[in-house]
């Protein structure tokens, strides 16, 4: 499998859990960081991937990942 992004910040608790999943699947990744505290989660580009404006989101390609 190629590399995920993994939108997010070390800061939230959900990001840390799904970048720790990804390490323990051995699951290659990149930590793409998200400055949320100063609205990176509400800019176009960002609700265009997540209409929800939560990290963490996993990117594959093209195709983004949210719950
Ligand atoms: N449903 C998400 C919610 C995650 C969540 O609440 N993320 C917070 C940071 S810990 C966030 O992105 N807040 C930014 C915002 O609401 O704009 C999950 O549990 O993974």
């Amino acid at each position: 499998m190629s590399s995920v992004d993994l939108y997010g910040i070390h800061l939230s608790p959900p990001t840390r859990s799904v970048n720790l999943l990804l390490k323990t699947l051995n699951v290659e990744s990149k930590l793409i960081e998200v400055d949320v505290l100063g609205g990176g989660t509400r800019t176009p580009e960002f609700l265009a991937m997540n209409p929800q404006h939560t990290v963490p989101v996993l990117k594959h390609g093209d195709f983004p990942i949210r719950n």
